[in-house]
């Protein structure tokens, strides 16, 4: 019988991925799993990156994005730009379950939330308004002083570094008693992203990519890098050509480095996770990004650092 395996992203996916794992443990199917360990950190007030308390766009608003894929017909769902409700995944699945889309964004997402039972929450913390304003000590000024201009556009400097203090997705990927794959990201994107910025973690072969027949992918970094070379889906695809997971993810990571050379952004921040059908599991990052993840099997769940590919 397939050994049940899950990885997870950055040192908070050890929650989902223990999470994930029980249930894989009690016979979940690998999607339940990955929702139930996404959904874990999501719900989580301490994990101050992902969802709900998390640093808000370049106006204030705090939206979320999110995708789910199960690898045993290629179904998938997922919402971009989600207000004011807490489980964007739990939203992704009921789109890829009750629509026939795959992708619903901003108001449409939320009013598909309504109708579908979700309630409306207010997303914002005390930490997260003051942290808001720190970074952007000119919006205090504008509070008090209307003549004051409205932000500048966002410049490569604010995208470019994703670290300890700003890493927030999650992306969570299984492989169940039966063998089947599943995967989820979620999250609320790049902070001090531009109102209406959509990253990779919604979109299909970006974020997330699942195929019993190949492997399963995910990512998390600077989604616009990751958009840019079809990452997850590049991964995936690799497999599927008889490269292993490992080998898979070092080549994407080797693909955005080259694509940030062209266009003299090198270093990128991104890295990429892989689960094979075989329960290979494998991640790699692009150089400086302290990548770890988690990966639970046999019971156990381990925080490792991902290989670094200059
Ligand atoms: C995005 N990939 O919106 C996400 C952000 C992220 O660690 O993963 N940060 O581009």
């Amino acid at each position: 019988m397939p050994e049940p395996v899950v990885i997870a992203t950055w040192p908070f996916g050890k929650l989902a991925a223990e999470t994930a794992l029980k249930q894989l443990a009690g016979g979940a199917a690998a999607l339940d799993a990955v929702l139930a360990g996404a959904q874990a950190v999501e719900n989580d007030p301490t994990v101050r990156s992902v969802g709900f308390g998390s640093l808000p766009d370049r106006i204030g608003r705090l939206t979320l994005d999110s995708s789910v894929m199960d690898g045993r017909t290629l179904a998938c769902g997922a919402v971009a730009g989600l207000e004011h409700i807490r489980n964007a995944s739990a939203v992704a699945r009921r789109v890829m379950e009750k629509t026939p889309h795959v992708l619903l964004v901003g108001e449409g997402a939320k009013w598909f939330a309504l109708q579908q039972g979700f309630t409306l929450e207010m997303p914002y913390t005390v930490e997260g308004i003051r942290e808001w304003f720190e970074k952007h000590p000119d919006r205090r000024k504008k509070a008090a002083d209307p003549a004051v201009p409205p932000p500048a556009p966002a410049g490569p400097e604010d995208f470019q570094v994703i670290d300890e203090s700003n890493h927030d997705t999650v992306t969570v990927l299984a492989r169940d008693k039966d063998g089947h794959l599943g995967g989820v990201c979620t999250t609320s994107g790049l902070s001090h992203k531009l109102p209406g910025r959509v990253g990779d973690s919604p979109l299909i072969g970006a974020g997330l990519y699942v195929d019993d027949l190949a492997g399963a992918a995910g990512a998390t970094g600077v989604g616009e890098e990751i958009i840019r070379i079809g990452g997850s889906g590049f991964v995936v695809e690799q497999m599927r050509a008889g490269k292993s997971a490992q080998e898979a993810v070092e080549l994407a990571c080797r693909r955005v480095n080259a694509a940030a050379v062209r266009r003299g952004v090198h270093p990128a921040n991104v890295a990429f996770l892989a689960l094979d059908p075989k329960g290979q599991v494998a991640a790699a990052a692009t150089a400086r990004t302290n990548f770890q993840y988690a990966v639970g099997r046999a019971g156990k769940v381990e925080l490792l650092k991902a290989k670094e590919i200059g």
